[in-house]
């Protein structure tokens, strides 16, 4: 007892900062990680892939770490930004939480961001994708991507590959919209023109109208942006409006050849060359073991969401490591800043001074996969290197 009130008054000191005891299993509270994700409505395949891989996670690294027990708080905000904002609210006032993870879509960490700042919680974004997300908060990490980052590696792509003009055709929301800029500058440096550009609603997903303006305008090819679980339905619709059979092109982020779905689309999604920061087929060990173990337990594919939500967790227990337990906002965040790692997707580095991660990017083709199952697979074969969000560089 008398311990653990010296521990206490320790705690709020600088000295304890500078040189953090190590905390005794018996003696400390738990750590507790409060992970808010839609877990139903249409964004429900990104809570159920960062739910599964923060599970697969804590089996792995087991549930204490420098003598703090770990306890997960996870709750579902639907993708419902004023359900996320109480949520957090109650996470941080009620439970007390020592870190705020997951973020399904950009609305849902804008709404959050305040929260971490006044509450000087570390808030882990490991899926919304906007540029401007970490410039919310100063208490915002991210092991996802952002899309600048992977919209500008297809523009040079399609640039150099003979393709001369584009429609682009995104989500009207904050990714979709840094996702047309950033194709758009890119594909203009390397030659191209962009003849059309279509924003289709969020919340509706019925392409078909879009679509039939894409078929209008005859670009060599069209570029998409739709968020993770929109991109069965597109494919869909693309093919029952037979632009798979006009002589248009499909280029995209990976977020429209997600492996949540890719497989299930069948051969239409074929031969769509696409860029992206993870593939399930990534050949690299750790990937493959990761994979392996992700599937065992799942009866699915890991996705992009579920690596950065897998990633994440490594952020949070290595920086609650090298607080050697100590914990505190501030002390977390500066020992997430700099880290670097080799994730599932290839080598990472959580960038000190941006707090956003950087990554290769890879340049990928959907196959058929006859070792793998004859799965569709977006298979890797350019890769750019250490991509910093490129948003952030200029
Ligand atoms: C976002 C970006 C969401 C990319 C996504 O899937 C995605 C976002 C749900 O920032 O809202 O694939």
């Amino acid at each position: 007892m008398k311990r653990r009130l010296a521990l206490h008054a320790l705690a709020g000191s600088a000295a304890l900062a500078a040189a953090p005891l190590v905390v005794r299993a018996a003696d400390a509270k738990p750590f507790k990680i409060g992970f808010i994700l839609p877990m139903t409505g249409q964004s429900a395949s990104t809570g159920k892939q960062i739910e599964a891989a923060v599970k697969l996670w804590m089996a792995q690294n087991g549930t204490t770490v420098a003598g703090r027990k770990i306890e997960l708080i996870l709750k579902d905000d639907a993708g419902t930004a004023d359900t996320t904002r109480r949520i957090a609210q109650e996470m941080v006032v009620n439970d007390k939480v020592d870190v705020l993870a997951g973020f399904g879509l950009t609305p849902l960490a804008f709404a959050t961001a305040p929260i971490a700042t006044q509450s000087k919680t570390p808030m882990v974004v490991t899926a919304a994708a906007t540029s401007a997300i970490t410039e919310q908060s100063p208490y915002i990490v991210r092991t996802s991507f952002t899309l600048p980052q992977v919209s500008v590696s297809i523009a040079e792509w399609a640039g150099k590959h003979g393709i001369k003009s584009v429609v682009t055709f995104v989500a009207d929301y904050g990714p979709g919209i840094d996702a047309e800029k950033f194709f758009k500058s890119q594909f203009l440096l390397n030659g191209g023109k962009v003849i059309g550009e279509i924003r289709s609603p969020l919340r509706s997903p019925d392409f078909a109208p879009f679509l039939q303006k894409v078929a209008d305008q005859k670009p060599d090819a069209v570029f998409v942006f739709l968020p993770s679980g929109q991109g069965a339905a597109f494919m869909k619709q693309f093919a029952e409006r037979g632009l798979d059979k006009s002589g248009i092109k499909l280029i995209a982020t990976g977020d429209v050849t997600d492996d949540d779905q890719l497989n299930d689309m069948g051969d239409v999604a074929l031969g769509i060359v696409n860029s992206h920061h993870y593939s399930a087929a990534h050949p690299s060990a750790a990937n493959k073991k990761f994979v392996a173990a992700f599937e065992a337990a799942n009866k699915f594919r890991p996705n992009f969401m579920a690596v950065a939500g897998y990633d994440g967790m490594r952020v949070i227990y290595a920086a609650l490591a090298a607080t050697k337990g100590a914990g505190g906002g501030d002390a977390l965040l500066a020992a997430m800043k700099g880290q670097v790692f080799e994730s599932p997707r290839g080598p990472v580095l959580i960038d000190a001074q941006t707090r956003d991660i950087v990554q290769d990017v890879y340049i990928r083709k959907v196959e058929r996969v006859p070792a793998m199952g004859n799965q569709l697979y977006n298979v890797e074969f350019d890769v750019q290197k250490q991509v910093k969000d490129p948003a952030k560089t200029k």
